[in-house]
C-alpha cells in the first residue's frame, strides 16, 4: 500500500527520514484529551498502589524502580520521594489507554512509517512530570534501551501524546534534527550502570537542539535513534505524555511475553 493509503504526507515522511521526527497538532480534541488525562491518572494511582502494596524495589545509581502490576515504575529522584516519573507498560492499567493502541491517528502513520499494514505495540511509556518535581532526562537514544532485544532497531518508530501543553518551562522534550541518521552513537563511560545508555555529548551536536513544544492533544512521530532529552520542571503546571512504539508485523513486546496488534 502507499504512503498516501496510510495518510502520511509526503513532507511528513520526508521530515522523518532527514530531521527524525514530524508533528501533528491537534491530533485530539480537547475532550478527549481529559479522557486520557483521567485514564493516565488512574494508571498513576494504580501504579503507586501496587507498588506500595509489595513488588521488587531496587536501585539503580541511585534511581529507585519497583517491579509491580506487570510494570517498571520509575519513581522521582529525589531520596524518598513516592511520586511517580515514568511507567513502563502501563496501557494494560486502563482499558482506554489499551484502546489508544488502535487509534488510527496513531496506528495510520505508523502503518505508512514501517511500510507495513499490519503493526504492533512494541512499548509503552508514561512520562509524568509533576510541577516543580519533575526531573529532567538526560540526553539519550532509545535504540541502546532496544539493541540487545530487537535486531532491527530503526524500525521502532515512536509516537509521543502530549496531554498538557509542553513548554521549556514545563521540561518539554528537545531532539537534535538528523542526529538519527547517525545511528547507534556511544553512550557514556564512567557514569554508573546507566552511563552507557547515555548518549556522549562529543558525538553529536548540542547547539543543535530544538524544543519541541507541543499544545495538549498533538503528536510527535520521532525516530528510535534521535538524540533526544528533556529538561526539569520548573513550571507550576504538569507536564504528562504517553510514549506509543510499534513494530511492523506481529511481534513480541519488550517487556512483555505476549503479542498486541495494533489497529484490529
Ligand atoms: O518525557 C521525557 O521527558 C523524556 C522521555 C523520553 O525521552 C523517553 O521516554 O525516551
Amino acid at each position: 500500500m502507499s504512503d498516501r493509503g496510510f495518510r502520511l504526507s509526503a513532507i511528513e515522511k520526508r521530515a522523518y527520514a532527514e530531521d527524525g521526527f514530524f508533528i501533528r497538532t491537534g491530533a485530539f480534541a480537547e475532550d478527549e484529551v481529559d479522557e486520557i488525562r483521567d485514564a493516565v491518572e488512574c494508571c498513576a494511582a494504580r501504579a503507586s498502589q501496587a507498588a506500595s502494596a509489595g513488588g521488587h524495589t531496587y536501585q539503580i545509581d541511585g534511581n529507585v524502580y519497583c517491579e509491580a502490576s506487570g510494570a517498571t515504575i520509575q519513581f522521582e529522584h529525589l531520596p524518598g520521594s513516592k511520586t511517580v516519573r515514568v511507567i513502563e507498560p502501563f496501557h494494560h492499567l486502563d482499558e482506554r489507554v489499551d484502546r489508544l493502541i488502535d487509534d488510527p491517528r496513531l496506528v495510520d502513520p505508523m502503518r505508512g512509517l514501517l511500510g507495513e499494514t499490519e503493526v504492533s505495540l512494541f512499548t509503552d511509556k508514561l512520562n509524568l512530570k509533576r510541577p516543580g518535581e519533575g526531573s529532567r532526562f538526560r540526553w539519550h537514544q532509545d535504540s541502546p534501551y532496544w539493541a540487545h532485544f530487537f535486531a532491527d532497531v530503526e524500525r521502532l518508530p515512536n509516537v509521543m501524546i502530549s496531554i498538557d501543553d509542553a513548554t521549556e518551562v514545563n521540561g518539554c522534550l528537545r531532539v537534535i534534527p538528523g542526529s538519527h541518521r547517525g545511528g547507534m552513537l556511544p553512550g557514556l563511560e564512567g557514569e554508573g550502570r546507566l552511563g552507557p545508555l547515555f548518549t556522549d555529548p562529543a558525538y553529536f551536536d548540542e547547539s543543535l537542539q530544538l524544543p519541541v513544544t507541543l499544545l495538549a492533544g498533538s503528536l510527535l512521530f520521532f525516530s528510535p535513534s534521535i538524540v533526544h532529552g528533556s529538561g526539569p520542571n520548573d513550571s507550576t503546571e504538569r507536564r504528562r505524555a504517553l510514549i506509543f512504539t510499534y513494530q511492523g508485523g506481529a511481534g513480541r513486546m519488550f517487556k512483555v511475553d505476549a503479542k498486541r496488534l495494533a489497529g484490529r
